[in-house]
């Protein structure tokens, strides 16, 4: 049995014409996966030679639907399918076709193959509006450790600040940008038109909610606000076959006791989840008792009050951990971002879509970063979920059903219609 197909018994079975579609969307993804930095697995980061490859694909596909492609500052593909007039309103959609390390085939890029999935289905046909597919550069931060580098281009946010930010091998995000053959000088350039009306972004859900309740489709109304950072604890390297225990000032001790506590704190309020995902011990050899003990912090909830209370909170704890044990600590912090509701009426207009397609949809949160809380902060935006079969994410085992994917599709379509014919876009 194909596993990518939806489990028997769905309302409506989509058409075979957008089944076709959305295989062929499927089947991108997975090509896609296989343009990668590390062999054997899916690592595609910001402005690597793997990314120069996906984006000379994606790039001869937009143009292939009818777009005209561009190349902006910040690394991102901006594919404009006109409208009737040079100055017609624009929908934008689009996500990102970075990956985290050792990823799945369909985080961000899938939302990239059905904005072109879309495009690909008006067969030239001319709306009122113009639709510019966003490839977005860089969502994960997996290079930089600073996430959303393509969206915060679109939206007027990349700084000098976060230009000199550099990475494990020294190069900042500018070099990184000259270095790929764009000019950071030209950032200013990379904003969104202003004849840009709306954001739509389709992602998978990453989660096992829409999987638990059996649907297809979910509509994002919040996106969590996230903290991202890292605590430092600093003792005293030493051997470890010589130094009795009470003489320590063991560095990795205090990050153990420290992270047991992070999950305790996230455990303790609703909705609220603290990840300690990469922990690094100095000089981290067996036979030395570490001196330094680094670890990341990724803290989200869809309340800013209660995450940033739960941050200070685990800042607190790590402080005491280490005055109890006569050690040092630092936090910093690489990312604050508040939680950000989508727009109301964008919103409103996918879930008629939804009705007119026939296709049910569960509003919900995210949990996960997205590129659209970043352009939300500057254009009405809405966000569509895809089923996460198995609510696995991050992982090479990421999935999608071609049936939701073609239910996104008919979605997506009855939205373009109805974008195009309200009387805001055009107003
Ligand atoms: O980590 C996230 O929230 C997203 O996958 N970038
Ligand atoms: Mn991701
Ligand atoms: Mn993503």
């Amino acid at each position: 049995m194909d596993i990518l197909r939806q489990p028997s018994g769905a309302k409506t079975e989509p058409d075979e014409i957008l089944l076709h579609t959305a295989a062929r969307a499927v089947d991108r993804c997975r090509e896609l996966a296989a343009i990668t930095d590390v062999a054997g697995e899916t690592t595609r980061t910001f402005l690597s030679p793997a990314m120069r490859v996906a984006m000379v694909r994606v790039q001869s596909l937009m143009e292939a639907a009818g777009c005209s492609v561009t190349i902006d500052a910040a690394g991102n593909l901006r594919g404009l399918y006109a409208g009737m007039s040079d100055d017609a309103p624009r929908l934008l959609i689009g996500s990102h076709l970075d990956t985290v390390p050792n990823a799945g085939a369909f985080d961000g890029v899938l939302g990239v193959m059905i904005g072109l999935a879309l495009v690909e289905m008006l067969q030239g046909q001319k709306l009122r509006c113009a639709v510019e597919l966003v490839a977005f550069s860089e969502e994960e931060g997996v290079r930089f450790r600073v996430p959303f580098v393509g969206s915060r281009a679109l939206v007027g946010r990349v700084d000098d600040e976060l230009l000199a930010t550099v990475d494990a091998d020294g190069v900042s995000v500018g070099e990184a940008i000259r270095g790929f053959g764009l000019d950071p000088g030209r950032m200013v350039e990379a904003r969104f038109n202003r004849a840009a009306r709306g954001y739509l972004e389709f992602h998978i859900e990453q989660g096992p909610v829409l999987e638990s309740e059996d649907l297809s489709l979910g509509l994002v109304d919040t996106i969590a606000g996230q903290t991202r950072g890292e605590i430092v604890f600093m003792g005293t390297a030493n051997h470890a076959g010589t130094t009795p225990m009470r003489l320590r000032r063991d560095a990795v001790a205090a990050m153990a006791e420290w992270i047991v506590e992070v999950e305790r704190e996230a455990r303790g309020k609703d909705g609220l989840v603290a990840t300690v995902g990469r922990v690094v011990a100095v000089p981290g050899v067996g036979n030395v008792i570490a001196g330094e003990a680094r670890a990341s912090l990724d803290v989200r909830h869809a309340n800013d009050t209660i995450r940033r209370s739960a941050v200070d909170a685990l800042i607190s704890k790590a402080e005491e951990i280490a005055d109890g044990r006569g050690l040092g600590m630092a936090w910093s912090s690489s990312m604050e971002q508040r939680a950000v509701a989508m727009d109301a009426s964008l919103t409103h207009m996918v879930e008629n879509a939804a009705s007119a397609a026939e296709v049910a949809v569960l509003r919900m949160m995210s949990g996960a970063g997205h590129d659209a809380m970043v352009v939300a902060e500057r254009l009405p935006t809405a966000m569509i979920f895809l089923r996460s079969p198995g609510g696995i994410s991050h992982h090479p085992d990421e999935l999608v059903y071609e049936g939701d994917v073609a239910k996104a599709l008919a979605v997506g379509m009855e939205f373009l219609k109805m974008f195009d014919q309200a009387k805001d876009t055009h107003a």
